[in-house]
């Protein structure tokens, strides 16, 4: 068996070299990424400094897409905030668009929170105008391609962030941390009022740039790697402690308590969590992903068949997803629920998430 397991793994090989060059960030997944001796040496260093300066290169390409004082909030403090982002009628009509969305909804129990997506296809967007109008709008879609590095549009969604909803250990999005090892976009418009009610986002503003403190923070978590305590942190995505943050010179996190209708970009290579919530309650946002290759030079051409192909391949994998683990008798971590279930909390702490164990722990970045 363990000869057995052996071969497969050797015969990945090739695979595992292979993923050096992109975005694959797991220690204990792919063991050269997660190799002690390779990283004694400073290859997670080197991926994290390349992967820097490539995407800053992109970066500049795409600078017309940002207004001067974007550019400079968004690389001293690696977020961009701006309230009352859309008109008032706009936003309320966005508003009352997404509270009566209907359309797949999916579901992903992380500890004691749960989250509901719908992912924004064309078919969808055929349903919701004001988002639609939002979605093609040059100052909302250029900033974000810039702050993406990236000259193709995000993946949008519509999310709903369920708060003290089950009897589970803490939300692991709670822990301050770092997606990955390279920049990373990810957008938030607010329709909710945000507190410490709803769970805040919450970023340590300077924290994505690369000081000698932080490559050394990296060079050590690394070398730990797939032997990391937080089984998050041995995927690829770091906690950082208040030691820590003090130890890289780091100020104390920003706690955002906004408004609706406020936009938040964050490059999520930077320290940021999920900010606890007193209440049992909901937090309804347009959320905005985008993740790339890091090592690839070219910001890319904004065709619109990429974007709808990007759609089919997310459904595609949460479908094949959603086969491999009803195969075992399970859901997938991002499984599909009634439609009903985006607008509606669940009426007392749903039971308890210990039968979320037979899932796949889910991805947290
Ligand atoms: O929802 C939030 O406030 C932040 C969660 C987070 O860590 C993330 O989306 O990467
Ligand atoms: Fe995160």
């Amino acid at each position: 068996m363990r000869s057995l397991e052996k071969l497969k793994t050797a015969l990945k090989f090739p695979v595992y070299i292979g993923q050096i060059f992109t975005g694959a960030k797991s220690f204990s997944a792919n063991p050269i990424i997660g190799s002690r001796v390779l990283n004694i040496m400073g290859l997670h260093v080197a991926r994290t400094i390349l992967a820097a300066a490539v995407t800053r290169f992109r970066m500049m390409c795409l600078s017309s897409f940002a207004t001067a004082e974007q550019r400079q909030a968004f690389q001293r403090d690696g977020f961009v905030l701006i309230n009352d982002f859309l008109a008032e009628d706009q936003f309320n009509s966005l508003n009352a668009e997404v509270r009566g969305l209907h359309g797949e909804v999916r579901e992903c129990v992380q500890g004691d929170t749960l989250t509901h997506r719908v992912l924004l296809t064309n078919k969808v967007l055929a349903k919701l105008p004001s988002c639609r109008s939002l979605l093609a709008a040059p100052r909302f879609s250029r900033l974000l391609r810039y702050t993406a590095a990236r000259n193709n549009d995000p993946i949008y969604y519509v999310q709903s962030i369920k708060s003290n909803v089950i009897n589970g250990t803490p939300d692991p999005q709670r822990t301050l941390h770092s997606d990955t090892f390279h920049p990373t976009m990810k957008a938030w418009l607010f329709l909710d009022d945000v507190s410490d009610r709803n769970g805040p986002f919450t970023y340590v503003a300077g924290s994505h740039r690369l000081s000698f403190k932080r490559l050394k923070w990296e060079y050590s978590n690394s070398v730990e790697g797939s032997l990391l305590a937080n089984r998050y942190a041995a995927r690829g995505s770091l906690r950082v402690s208040d030691d820590d943050l003090e130890s890289m010179g780091l100020e104390q996190p920003t706690v955002f308590n906004v408004p609706a209708n406020t936009l938040i970009i964050a490059n999520t290579n930077g320290f940021h969590r999920r900010g606890v919530a007193t209440d049992v309650s909901n937090r309804m946002e347009i959320w905005a992903y985008s993740r790339t290759n890091p090592f690839n030079p070219l910001p890319g051409f904004n065709f619109l068949w990429y974007t709808k192909v990007s759609h089919f391949v997310i459904e595609k994998y949460l479908q094949r997803q959603d086969r491999k683990a009803a195969a075992k008798g399970a859901v997938a971590s991002w499984h599909v629920v009634g439609e009903d279930a985006l607008h509606k909390m669940p009426d007392t702490r749903v039971a308890s998430n210990s039968d979320a164990k037979s899932k796949r722990l889910p991805e947290v970045a």
